[in-house]
């Protein structure tokens, strides 16, 4: 078997590339190691930037997000029980919107079903050959049966744990990594959300975020030492540390229930350079992972993948190698503002190990500051946005 591109996995990333490459009839095959409802399971990410939307359009899959999606003027940090609201819409004129990774990721498989392009679930044992000459090739096992395709480019859509990465030789490779000694406990409920936009929370107990999915279904996370287990959460007790870590309106407003989705998250900033090698690209989660304190996991994939995409599309409409030989140093460039963001965000929010009197002072300097200057709140609502000045 032969196509132009194989793409693997079909998460966001993999997704919205097979769309954009099949808008402008490239042809792909996209390689999912799991089944279509175990990625739709998933709970990940929930703000989009507007770069993302942007992009969702382009695709052709933005309709139910323009109807369901809650746009967000701004959102609120809260330190020691008190909270301020960062405008980004009086601030810089932008907004955020809330769409769940799931929505985003069911809309982009419906309208890849609705094609003539092919999606492989359940794929196993995928390996990749050839991809530092011509003619790559990528192996895969489907109920027991191999098979082997032959393509110009490998796109490595495949997550922090896939195989694409895993098969660059090391020395081809650097990799930067920072892991967080602590995870997040998020949970999905079927209740009004506590407040109309987001809130972060610097507790001393450490960090809280309330999200939600839509007016009726809220999206909530405790800061939890690694390690910790899922079953070692109760229900009860989650909402018990929620409520210690929000200020007392948010603590009195909050409606709890029973959990619908219960999972711990590890933090960590990892980023590998490059992101080619020869006919092997990498583009999102198999390129570099963020902590979500930034909102930036999912919305860093879909960066890559403009840019992949138009250097692509550049490729086969007009010959040129321009776009694929800047793919990984312009991908690289907004990949590591968002790490600093992130690692940023992560710092000022929770509780570190170096979180010594010293270091809370610090952060309730931090957050002195952001309310304070009118420069500071600009410029961390251009990061959470997603202006990239690069
Ligand atoms: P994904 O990991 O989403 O998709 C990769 C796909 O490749 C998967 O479907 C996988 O099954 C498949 N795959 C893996 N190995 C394969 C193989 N060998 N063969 C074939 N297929 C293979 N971001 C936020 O902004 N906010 C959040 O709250 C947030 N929470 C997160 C929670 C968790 C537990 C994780 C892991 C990530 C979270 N993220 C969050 C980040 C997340 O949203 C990612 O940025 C986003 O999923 C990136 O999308 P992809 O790059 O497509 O990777
Ligand atoms: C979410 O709604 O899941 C969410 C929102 C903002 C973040 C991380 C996660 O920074």
């Amino acid at each position: 078997m032969r196509t132009q591109i194989v793409i693997i996995g079909a998460g966001p990333a993999g997704l919205l590339l097979g769309r954009l490459l099949d808008n402008h009839g490239i042809e792909t095959v996209i390689l999912e190691r799991r089944s279509r409802d175990h990625v739709l399971g998933r709970i990940r990410a929930g703000v989009l930037e507007q770069g993302t939307i942007e992009l969702l359009e382009r695709a052709g899959v933005a309709q139910r997000l323009r109807r369901e999606g809650l746009v967000h003027d701004g959102v609120e940090i809260g330190f020691d029980g008190e909270r301020h609201r960062f405008d980004f819409k009086a601030l810089i004129g932008r907004t955020v919107t809330v769409y769940g990774q799931t929505e985003v990721t069911h809309d982009l498989m419906d309208a890849r079903d609705a094609s003539a392009a092919r999606t492989v679930y359940e794929a196993e044992d995928v390996s990749l050959q050839g991809f530092d000459g011509t003619s790559p090739v990528v192996r895969y096992v489907k109920d027991g049966v191999g098979h082997a395709i032959g393509c110009d480019f490998i796109a490595g859509c495949d997550g922090f744990h896939g195989v694409s990465r895993a098969s660059v030789p090391p020395q081809a490779m650097k990799t930067f990594e920072r892991v967080y000694p602590f995870g997040w406990l998020g949970v999905l409920v079927e209740r009004p959300p506590v407040s109309d936009e987001l809130i972060y929370s610097n507790h001393e107990s450490g960090f809280a975020l309330c999200s939600m999915r839509s007016p009726t279904r809220s999206r909530y996370y405790v800061q939890v030492p690694a390690g910790e287990k899922v079953e070692d959460w109760p229900d009860d007790r989650f909402w018990e540390e929620l409520r210690r870590r929000l200020d007392r309106e948010a603590s009195q407003l909050l409606q709890t229930g029973p959990s619908i989705e219960k999972s711990i998250a590890p933090l960590r900033s990892f980023v590998a350079e490059p992101l080619r090698f020869g006919r092997l690209f990498l583009a999102g989660d198999a390129a570099h992972i963020v902590p979500p304190t930034g909102a930036k996991g999912l919305n860093l994939a879909a960066s890559d993948v403009g840019m992949l995409a138009d250097a692509l599309i550049e490729f086969y409409e007009e010959g040129s190698h321009a776009g694929m030989d800047r793919y990984s140093s312009r991908a690289l460039a907004r990949v590591w503002d968002a790490e600093r963001f992130s690692w940023w965000m992560t710092s000022i929010l929770h509780r570190l190990p170096e979180t010594d009197a010293f270091g809370r002072r610090i952060q309730r300097a931090e957050f002195d500051r952001l309310r304070r200057s009118v420069s500071a709140a600009s410029a961390f609502a251009e990061s959470y946005t997603g202006i990239f000045s690069g």
